[in-house]
């Protein structure tokens, strides 16, 4: 997969090429990544990249042509994504989407947004990571890039792979998980997963999947609690 980041602050990004498994993903030829400084795009001395708003108020806005030469410049295929508040909610669907493209552009944001002719001409989707204002689209852009990349083929391995994350297996939330010492100040492992039975093990780890995930996701489990669910919808035919 290649993917393209357009953004006002290229070092943001030097921890993908530097930490973990997106890192990783790049050394072993799963994934390449293209960062363009859009200052790199600008005419002036001053390499201007915001303008104040037409119409007045407070901040600056992105100016459109940066982004429209730096994207002519790379000529990429596949979606064209903004990072924004005001996208859609970003997750787990989404970056499975993403991850089965060959080519993924993102661009970042900053100050009061971005010329709304660049939404409308340029970008393909509108993504935000959450309901809360970040500074820029950078940190967003980097959520988005560790969820897509580690969903890759090969880039997890079987050890740890992909298909046992929360939202993953059944859309519930992952069970706890334990590791040596059996005993930690007075505190012990539960005796199932060191009983070596598996049929149990399975079973207890979907019985706390499903005991988090009523607890804290009520939304994800498919009882809402309404009662709307509870009943044969033919019972509710009308008479005439
Ligand atoms: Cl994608 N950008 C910004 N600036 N803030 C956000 C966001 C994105 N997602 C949530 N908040």
């Amino acid at each position: 997969m290649r993917i393209n980041i357009l953004t006002i602050f290229p070092e943001y990004f030097d921890v993908l090429r530097e930490v973990s498994i997106p890192a990783r993903a790049r050394e072993q030829g799963h994934v390449e990544y293209r960062v363009e400084d859009l200052r790199d795009y600008t005419h002036d001395r001053h390499n201007t990249v915001d303008d104040a708003p037409y119409g007045g108020g407070a901040g600056m806005v992105m100016k459109p042509e940066p982004y429209f030469e730096a994207v002519e410049e790379i000529d990429p295929d596949g979606p064209i994504v903004l990072l924004t508040p005001r996208g859609e909610r970003f997750d787990h669907d989404g970056a499975v989407k993403l991850s089965l493209e060959e080519e993924l552009t993102l661009l970042c944001g900053h100050y009061k947004g971005v010329d709304e002719r660049v939404a409308e001409e340029l970008v393909t989707h509108e993504l935000s990571i959450g309901d809360y204002v970040l500074s820029g689209g950078e940190p967003a852009a980097l959520v988005v890039v560790d969820a897509v990349v580690r969903l890759l083929p090969g880039v997890l391995g079987d050890h740890q792979s992909a298909a046992s994350d929360s939202f993953y297996d059944g859309e519930l939330l992952a069970p706890p998980v334990y590791t040596r010492p059996p005993e930690y100040r007075g505190m012990e492992v539960p005796e199932v997963l060191r009983s070596g039975d598996h049929g149990r093990i399975a079973e207890w780890r979907r019985e706390q999947a499903l005991r988090l995930t009523r607890e804290r996701r009520p939304d994800l489990v498919e009882d809402s609690g309404d009662g709307a669910d509870d009943e044969d919808p033919a019972d509710h035919e009308s008479a005439g």
